[in-house]
């Protein structure tokens, strides 16, 4: 059988991709803020419901040029049970992270320990919506009031979700998009800020762009984060797609759950279904028998994956900060020794699902 990855990127036709190539090919604009970059955050912003957004190479440098926009130093709060690249953000701004422990059923950031971080030196938190789960945004939002902070969100994984209020990308003061290969919405590279006024869209086009506000003027020290016109085209025509990608996304999980519901020594996230994209599907097993499943699943040709696994707080660049101690992240550590993603994109057929749900039955009746 054919190898099963944690994800596999959702493709158009290639045919459909061939007309957006021959008006590059034409008009020869190839970067620098052409047509379809500018059609493309158009399209995402009446997609997603913002007010603002701005395209990005990726993710990681959205996340960097974000806290630069707000012009963040000191410490910034964030979770160890993340991507690395969301502390790497923090480092590569001279921003010093401390570690907040997670809640048990979101997977982030928790609001009932982030005051006891809080020091004079802090100036932001920077929370995950850690599989496209919601953060308590309302909690994050009163914290940050209170003590002056702002907020950025690393919404890497939550391109499209809703809570009860809408959209959950219109929190914080900065929302940041990843529409790398893996995610749910991808350009095959690429990510987005997305901000709530015109002011400050403003200054994140300046910061992507060298900080050039025209020919002859240069207003900060920015990077080059600007989307090529190949993957903002690329993206145009992914739109098409997302809503029936996000309802098979939505088929899988379901199939998945059902499978698992009578198996005992597992359990699935469980954060309520009107708010997830379902961007993956994280199980958790009791270690040491997660380590043990991950690699009978691949053994079997299935290659989940221990997202999040190590903590960020334990890679060499972060363990010697003081927040990145065992007994501050009880929670947080507990949860990255139990998870395994399963295989969770659109085109994953019934059948995978259901050998993926027999491997890991045999595997708790074997124990
Ligand atoms: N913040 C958060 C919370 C994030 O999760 C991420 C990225 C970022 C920030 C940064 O955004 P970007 O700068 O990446 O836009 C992957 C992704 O590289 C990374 O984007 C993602 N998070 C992270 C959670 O997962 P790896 O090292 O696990 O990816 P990789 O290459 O092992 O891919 C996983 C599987 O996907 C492969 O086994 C096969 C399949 N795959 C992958 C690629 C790249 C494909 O089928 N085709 C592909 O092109 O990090």
């Amino acid at each position: 059988m054919k190898p099963i990855y944690v994800t596999q990127p959702t493709l158009p036709p290639l045919a459909e991709f061939i007309p957006y190539l021959e008006k590059i090919w034409d008009n020869k604009i190839l970067t620098n803020g052409g047509a379809f970059h500018q059609q493309l955050e158009q399209a995402l912003c009446d997609y997603l419901g913002v007010k603002h957004l701005a395209l990005f190479t990726n993710g990681t440098i959205a996340l960097i040029t974000a806290l630069q926009a707000l012009r963040i130093t000191g410490e910034v709060i964030t979770t160890p049970y993340s991507f690395v690249a969301t502390a790497h953000s923090l480092l590569w701004n001279g921003i010093k992270p401390v570690f907040v422990d997670i809640d048990p059923i979101s997977l982030n950031l928790d609001p009932a320990k982030i005051e006891a971080a809080i020091t004079p030196q802090t100036t932001a938190i920077m929370p995950v919506h850690c599989y496209g789960y919601p953060c308590d945004v309302a909690r994050i939002q009163e914290i940050a009031d209170n003590y002056n902070l702002k907020v950025i969100y690393d919404a890497a994984h939550a391109f499209g979700v809703h809570d009860k209020n809408g959209g959950i990308l219109n929190h914080g003061d900065l929302s940041v998009l990843s529409f790398h290969a893996t995610k749910v919405f991808n350009t095959f590279e690429g990510g987005a800020i997305i901000c709530p006024d015109e002011k400050t869209k403003r200054r994140i086009d300046h910061l992507k762009n060298f900080g050039f506000v025209d020919e002859v003027t240069v207003v900060a020290a920015g990077i080059n984060g600007k989307m090529s016109e190949i993957n903002a085209a690329f993206g145009l025509l992914q739109l098409k797609g997302i809503d029936e990608a996000l309802a098979k996304r939505k088929i899988i999980d379901a199939r998945y759950r059902d499978g698992l519901k009578n198996v005992t020594g597992i359990r699935c996230a469980n954060v309520g279904e009107h708010v997830a994209n379902y961007a993956y599907f994280p199980i958790f097993v009791n270690s040491p028998n997660r380590d043990a499943l991950y690699e009978k699943l691949k053994e079997n040709g299935i290659f989940g994956r221990r997202y999040f696994y190590p903590l960020i707080s334990d890679f060499p660049m972060y363990r010697s900060l003081p927040s990145a101690a065992q007994s501050n992240l009880p929670v947080a550590r507990q949860i990255s020794h139990e998870v395994i993603c399963l295989p969770m994109y659109p085109n994953l057929e019934n059948e995978q699902v259901d050998f993926i749900v027999s491997l890991i039955t045999e595997f708790l009746e074997d124990l």
